[in-house]
């Protein structure tokens, strides 16, 4: 059985496991916290969470692991079947991790320099404005199917959102015309509705042990 290593405030876990859930996959959780320990650097060379075990072995990269999973379950496709349409989701997924997921990550220590404030801001609007000259909005990103361009932006914008109002003032989702309404339906989605529980659930108990609660 395939085994998810990560926990729920990673945004990347959360991709995968929204992957595997919608893919219909059996597959166990092992709680793991990103680390520069040899042993994890065995399994992922970064030292970073998500990681995959498969029966081939340990496999890691977000975007590597979501295209494993579609090569071995093409017949609940994440991504369409023909070959530009599938480019433009993996456009999608690129712009929303290289040029707003990326750039917001900057901040999200909190403990920001003005220099950083300042520089992020235009970089994540510049993003912003490629994602919607792109997005279908149809009422996914790539269109009427529900794809893994929707799976990382939306895994991306909760995260995103968040920073960007707490260190602007900024409501990024009021951005992009469509974006608010598209974050809505994906939300909606059943499975992505009883993920979003159990992920608020693991915050709340990582952030309130973090302050000492
Ligand atoms: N490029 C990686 C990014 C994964 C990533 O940044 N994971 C974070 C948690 S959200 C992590 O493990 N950070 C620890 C570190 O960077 O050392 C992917 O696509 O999976």
């Amino acid at each position: 059985m395939l085994k998810l290593y990560g926990f729920h405030v990673s945004n990347y876990f959360n991709m995968v496991k929204l992957a595997l859930l919608e893919k219909g996959f059996e597959f166990e959780e092992v709680r793991t916290y990103p680390s520069q320990e040899p042993q994890f650097l065995a399994m992922s060379p970064m030292g970073k969470i998500p990681c995959l075990e498969a029966r081939e072995g340990f496999l890691t990269e977000t975007a590597a692991i979501l295209e494993f999973l579609e090569d071995v379950t093409p017949e609940v496709p994440l991504l369409p079947a023909d070959p530009f349409a599938r480019a433009k989701v993996r456009e999608l997924m690129r712009v929303c991790e290289l040029y707003i997921e990326l750039p917001a990550r900057r901040l999200y220590s909190g403990n920001n320099t003005q220099q950083t404030i300042d520089e992020v801001k235009p970089l994540v609007e510049r993003g912003l404005k490629a994602l919607g000259r792109l997005a279908q909005f149809g009422p996914y990103l790539a269109g009427r199917d529900f794809s893994y361009a929707d799976i990382v932006a939306y895994h991306s914008f909760g995260a995103v959102a968040r920073t960007m109002r707490m260190v602007y003032g900024w409501e990024v989702m009021d951005e992009v015309a469509g974006l608010a309404d598209w974050y809505k339906a994906v939300a909606n989605r059943p499975i992505v509705h009883q993920l979003d529980s159990t992920i608020a659930d693991e915050r709340q108990s990582f952030f309130s042990k973090q302050s000492g609660e």
